[in-house]
């Protein structure tokens, strides 16, 4: 392993998202699917007329709640490689039991939880119909979406950020947030430190396209799996939408830190994950199958990769090991119930 060359920075990670508690269904869960006429592999953002579906989940099934939003996931997994103390998530929650479990969660996977409290509002929830490989995220954002760029301008967290060597944030905080993102992207970018972020969902480069474009060139890692590639390319107005000529197409869009080239990571399941470096290089890297019935469900499995690839990325890792890396915690995550990893931990570099 590379010798990382930010150890003047306290924390490694700073990563902002929505906290949000996953409910997760999976006996029952086809009938709801059709009941809210949802498709089997999305993320959406629930309607009016998704609005029933967490009570009656609560009240007609038996839900497992667990830690969830797509950052805060990837914030834990990265914590699960890097040493002790090296990880701060930050997002909008409640007051409320919802966070109670979030924190908990967190906190065994030393992730330091830096939420804005948001009084007189619920922590958000994601409800997740799994079946077989498949899984649709139905989310209500709830206190998420109250996060404010005041709570980053605090004293407190201005410290953490301050302290911090890189930073990940997620698609999904798009759908709000763009002002806070922008002001942890241009610190990131003064201060020639590594900003990563995820595409989270195809909906995001299709309906918050100008958010994305607002956000990428300062980003200095981009995330993403085939079907928000495509998402990507659909917007964007680029007829190849193959994963290796996306990847290429968004490494090399302009830069504001122009020193570094920006690194982008196309996953697509089983098959091969698609790094494009700058202008420079666009690499394959196969995915070691598992067997089918050693997956439990794939809830979680794309933020465990980015959290394991930004993990070995913050220890200074060759991009091949970042990559291995990303590939092991997702292979462990998808052999869990929703996002969550092994324990005892497992060595993974
Ligand atoms: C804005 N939306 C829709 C969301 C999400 C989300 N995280 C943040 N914002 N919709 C679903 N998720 C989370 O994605 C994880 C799987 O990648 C779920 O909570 C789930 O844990």
């Amino acid at each position: 392993m590379a010798i990382n060359n930010n150890l003047e920075y306290k924390s490694k990670l700073f990563a902002i998202g929505n906290p949000l508690l996953d409910i997760s269904v999976t006996e029952g869960a086809q009938q709801l699917l059709e009941q809210y006429k949802l498709k089997a592999n999305d993320a959406i953002l629930a309607g009016e007329e998704h609005q029933p579906i967490y009570e009656q989940v609560r009240t007609t099934l038996s839900p497992l709640y667990l830690a969830g939003g797509a950052g805060q996931n990837t914030a834990r997994a990265a914590s699960y490689v890097l040493p002790e103390g090296s990880v701060v998530y930050t997002g909008a929650v409640g007051n409320d039991n919802f966070a109670k479990t979030l924190r908990e969660a967190n906190e065994k996977e030393g992730v330091e939880s830096a939420y804005q409290v948001v009084e007189g509002t619920s922590t958000g929830a994601c409800c997740v119909l799994i079946t077989g490989h498949d899984r649709s995220l139905c989310t209500n954002l709830a206190a998420a979406e109250k996060f404010t760029v005041d709570h980053l301008r605090s004293a407190e967290i201005k410290q953490k950020i301050e302290e911090a060597s890189h930073f990940y944030i997620g698609g999904f905080f798009l759908t709000h947030g763009l002002e806070s993102a922008l002001e942890v992207a241009k610190h990131s970018a003064s201060a020639d430190k590594t900003l990563a972020f995820n595409l989270s969902a195809p909906f995001i480069p299709q309906f918050f396209k100008d958010q994305v474009d607002q956000l990428i060139p300062y980003a200095d890692i981009v995330f993403g799996n085939e079907s928000e590639a495509e998402a990507y390319a659909q917007s964007h107005g680029i007829a190849d939408t193959s994963a290796k000529n996306i990847a290429q197409h968004i490494a090399s869009l302009p830069k504001t830190n122009s020193g570094k080239d920006r690194i982008v990571v196309i996953t697509q399941g089983a098959q091969e994950t698609v790094v494009a470096i700058g202008t420079k290089s666009v690499t394959s890297y196969p995915v070691t199958p598992l067997a089918k019935d050693a997956i439990v469900d794939t809830n979680g499995a794309g933020d465990a990769t980015a959290g394991g690839f930004v993990a070995a990325f913050v220890l200074g890792s060759p991009i091949p090991e970042c990559v291995e890396v990303g590939h092991k915690l997702g292979a462990m995550c998808i052999q869990q119930n929703g996002p969550q990893l092994p324990y005892p931990k497992q060595k993974v570099l």
